[in-house]
């Protein structure tokens, strides 16, 4: 039986670069996670006999609201649920279950690297039924919806057992509960030469952080590529994660970035994020920054079976480096810049415009799904050491010797009062025009902007995207506003210099006047009252 549960409008369900991210608590008040499940479900047609995918990165909240979608979708006209055992799913693995599967869409529970338990984090996104993320023209609509919505509706049903394999009903729908990780290592096996990285005889390191990629990395790292017992450290998903926060950057993987400058550190290290999609990468004695990951895999995809035909275009985040331009460049194919969220990548993957895309923020991912996928990126760069016989520091080296270094840095200033933050950034926009020419110690501006996109695929234009300002001879610095935090705001600070020839430089020796032109430029001080970035990644 259907019912119908009275409830009013939410006026903070505006999702943000990726979903709906709150507290645990803001999302434990009555109807809170119901309206925007059912606000997805009343912009959305074709639920009639449709099929959705739901599953999370199993931190706190996940089965609950698991269990309360499964039966608000029963009500919406779903025929079939395909849930990841255990509320599991990557959000790469459930981008590839929307695809092979058919389905509508899904609904991926993930406040990504946002802590988790219950004073902590939680998200709802919507993917559609290419496996990524929602166009904003369809959380715009979503939101709408979130402001107007007076009921939700559910099939009267139990709990479900999300543990046991196999089909239930629930009202009139199916639901399947399966293998999270059996699809999505199958997919990996098509792309990329396992028994080459298994015959490369390498050693690695890989921090799960108590998250998501823990069941997928011991699968597809240990069993089938043979890597020594306890090469996956934090290998259990943990509602808490640990009490850590599953961020792969040098801050949050402080201990596998000292495995991997230690003496006798393995060949590879690397870990990913709270629900799979980021990664982070580091040779021995060789941290690679994501922007130039992203630059390096693109220039050595040829090696991998699933890249063997070459790459269609690059795409990139506006404040990810250009290094990854300069591949595009050599390879002669189109190099993207879009905004900053993947679901800006989707119509160039559809489109069979882009490849392979990356951002600054620890993702990398190509066309074989529609999110970034912090695994994949791990099995790329084990192929291209497996196939070259090269170490991590001498692809990076020789990249840099053949296309020139992008010297790069993020600063973050978080939990800064929004008023605050937003002043900074209005006034950044007021001198916008007056900024070309003038001089921040020896640099000189040559342009600045506020980034729009205009999609090529469907001539939609975002706008507002993040200020840059562009100075002479190639370096630059961005600013914007994060669109994932959960309390305050988070000014973004995106740093880069290139050298065509200057390759052995200490990133932050070769930053220093950039930091300071920022500032002089911005206010940061002034306006946040912070010295010192919270963050650098
Ligand atoms: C999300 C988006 C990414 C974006 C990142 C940071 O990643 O999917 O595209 O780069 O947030 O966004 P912001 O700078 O607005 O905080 P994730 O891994 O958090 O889902």
């Amino acid at each position: 039986m259907i019912r119908d549960y009275p409830t009013t409008p939410f006026t903070d369900q505006k999702p943000g670069t990726s979903g709906l991210r709150k507290k645990v608590k803001v999302f434990q008040q009555p109807n809170y996670a119901e309206n925007f499940v059912q606000s997805v479900f009343d912009v959305i047609d074709g639920k009639q006999g449709a099929t959705l995918v739901i599953g999370g990165d199993g931190r706190f909240l996940n089965r609950e609201v698991i269990q309360v979608a499964i039966r608000i979708a029963a009500a919406a006209g779903f025929a079939r649920a395909i849930v990841g055992r255990g509320g599991i799913l990557s959000t790469p693995a459930a981008s590839n279950l929307i695809r092979i599967r058919g389905a509508l869409g899904g609904l991926v529970l993930s406040a990504s690297h946002n802590p988790g338990g219950p004073d902590e984090d939680f998200g709802i996104k919507y993917n559609i039924a290419n496996g990524g993320p929602a166009p904003e023209k369809v959380t715009e609509a979503l939101h709408a919806r979130t402001l107007t919505i007076d009921r939700w509706r559910a099939v009267e049903a139990d709990d479900i057992d999300l543990d046991a394999l196999g089909e239930v009903k629930v009202g009139e729908m199916i639901v399947e509960i399966v293998d999270p990780v059996a699809d999505y290592a199958a997919l990996m096996e098509k792309l990329f030469d396992f028994p080459a990285i298994r015959a490369a005889n390498l050693t690695m390191a890989f921090d799960a952080m108590s998250a998501v990629t823990g069941p997928y990395a011991h699968d597809i790292l240990e069993n089938r590529l043979g890597f020594a017992p306890g090469t996956v450290r934090n290998g259990t998903p943990l509602p808490d994660f640990g009490g850590h926060h599953p961020d792969p950057n040098l801050v949050h993987a402080h201990e596998l970035y000292e495995t991997m400058m230690a003496p006798d550190a393995p060949d590879f290290g690397a870990a990913s994020d709270g629900d799979g999609d980021r990664n982070l990468i580091i040779g021995r004695h060789r941290f690679v920054t994501p922007s130039d990951s992203l630059a390096m895999l693109a220039a050595n995809a040829h090696l991998a079976p699933g890249y063997k035909d070459g790459l269609k275009g690059i795409a990139r985040s506006m404040p990810t480096s250009a290094a990854a331009d300069r591949v595009a460049a050599k390879l002669g194919i189109p190099a993207y810049e879009t905004p900053t969220g993947w679901k800006f990548f989707g119509n160039l993957l559809d489109a069979g415009m882009a490849t392979i895309c990356g951002e600054e923020s620890a993702g990398t991912g190509s066309d074989h799904v529609r999110e970034k996928d912090g695994l994949w990126a791990v099995l790329l760069w084990l192929n291209i050491l497996a196939a070259t016989g090269k170490s991590v520091d001498t692809i990076a080296r020789e990249h840099w010797a053949a296309y020139g270094r992008n010297y790069y840095a993020r600063h973050d200033y978080e939990g800064v009062e929004s008023d605050r933050a937003d002043t900074l950034m209005a006034e950044l926009r007021r001198k916008l025009a007056t900024l070309p020419g003038e001089r921040f110690g020896d640099l000189e501006v040559e342009t600045a902007d506020d980034f729009a996109y205009h999609d090529p695929t469907d001539g939609s234009v975002s706008r507002n995207q993040g200020v840059r300002v562009l100075f002479v001879g190639g370096s630059r610095v961005v600013f914007r506003l994060s669109g994932t935090g959960t309390s305050g705001a988070t000014l973004r600070v995106y740093l880069e210099r290139f050298e065509a020839d200057a390759i052995d430089g200490d990133t932050t020796d070769m930053l220093a006047d950039i930091v300071a032109a920022a500032d002089a430029i911005a206010g940061i001080v002034r306006h946040t009252g912070r010295t010192e970035p919270d963050v650098v990644t």
